[in-house]
């Protein structure tokens, strides 16, 4: 008995393409560019999904510019979304969460009008527990004069400039979820087609978070409004549904995936754990502004705290910050507690 067809199987190039008929003048190119990196995704999505067997799991040993100790597989990611993307035409640079510097075009390759940044394997530190890991990426249009290579300019824009961000979350199975300033939508990976087909055709954010996600281990060096603020989610008081369940995976894409479609507050704050990082641990261009701008589309908001994640202008490129996102109320309530506190 063949698996019953959905009445409208809408492949994510299909989806693209209904996106960017919307525009009289789209060329073809985003769609293009994005199909050359949904390769690489699924490329990536069968060797996660491998992890266990191949040689690919364990650590290759040395650390990357984050100082993290680099499993093979974020390499792996890596290779397979700049191989992806550095011959077709569409971009004049690229940034990675896994390099110290901007990622130019080879030479031999043409240069295109847009810049990628991408967060090829986040959350790899869980690959060894099979937990969900996932990829972030985020897209501007170049900003830098003339057609030639890139330059940090076209990477270093305000969030509000982003032209598309999403991410790839490897679970139980692979999801692509992504927005163009059209909503939000996620696609669900057949591998017996090889085709992310559309299973969430509009992804709205819960008005209000039934679920809290944070590392409470680092109270300790929190500011006092992000202690007060936590302490009130754990709060009993039936009237505003408190307390909320507390869900932290320590994956960025899986607690913020899970608080997207259930209805969650993430939060990751500044603390004084590591004088070296003392925005918190989260990148503004390959984690909080990809996903602020994926929040925003689906009805919700990020915040640093006191300012709009997508308004954070970025001087470098592993610039962090710290990082509330979730329902609107919440994020508001956040900032609230905060201002109270006299903090950030
Ligand atoms: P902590 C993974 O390393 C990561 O960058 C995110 O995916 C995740 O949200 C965060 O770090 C977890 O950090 O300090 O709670 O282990």
């Amino acid at each position: 008995m063949p698996t019953p067809m959905p009445h409208k199987l809408v492949t994510l190039q299909r989806h693209m393409l209904e996106q960017q008929s919307k525009f009289p003048y789209a060329t073809g190119e985003f769609t293009s560019m994005l199909m050359d990196f949904v390769v690489a995704v699924k490329l990536i999505s069968r060797e996660v999904n491998k992890a266990g067997l191949a040689e690919v799991l364990g650590d290759a040993g040395h650390e990357n510019v984050q100082d993290e100790l680099v499993m093979k597989l974020d390499e792996f990611a890596q290779d397979r979304i700049y191989k992806a993307m550095d011959h077709g035409g569409h971009l004049c640079c690229m940034a990675s969460e896994e390099e110290k510097d901007l990622i130019p075009i080879p030479p031999q390759f043409p240069t295109g009008r847009y810049a990628l940044m991408f967060d090829p394997l986040d959350g790899s530190s869980n690959i060894d527990a099979n937990v969900s890991i996932g990829t972030i990426f985020a897209i501007h249009r170049r900003k830098s004069p003339g057609n030639g290579p890139g330059t940090v300019e076209d990477v270093l824009q305000v969030g509000n400039n982003l032209v598309c961000a999403g991410y790839v979350i490897y679970g139980p199975s692979t999801m692509l979820v992504y927005s163009t300033a059209a909503g939000v939508a996620g696609f669900t990976l057949d591998p017996s087609i090889g085709e992310f087909c559309l299973s969430h055709e509009d992804i709205r954010m819960p008005e209000k978070a039934k679920i809290y996600s944070a590392n409470e281990g680092n109270q300790a060096f929190w500011g006092e409004g992000d202690r007060k603020y936590i302490q009130y989610l754990k709060t009993p008081d039936k009237d505003s549904g408190r307390p909320y369940s507390t869900r932290y995976i320590g994956s960025l894409v899986a607690d913020f995936h899970r608080n997207l479609l259930y209805g969650g507050v993430f939060l990751y704050p500044a603390d004084r754990k590591d004088p070296k990082k003392p925005a918190g641990k989260l990148r503004v261009l390959y984690e909080a502004a990809p996903l602020a701008f994926v929040a925003e589309q689906a009805g919700g908001a990020a915040s640093d705290g006191k300012h709009r994640i997508l308004d954070i202008q970025p001087k470098g490129l592993h610039d962090r910050t710290p990082l509330c996102i979730g329902p609107k109320a919440d994020v508001a309530l956040y900032e609230k507690f905060l201002r109270e506190a006299g903090d950030h």
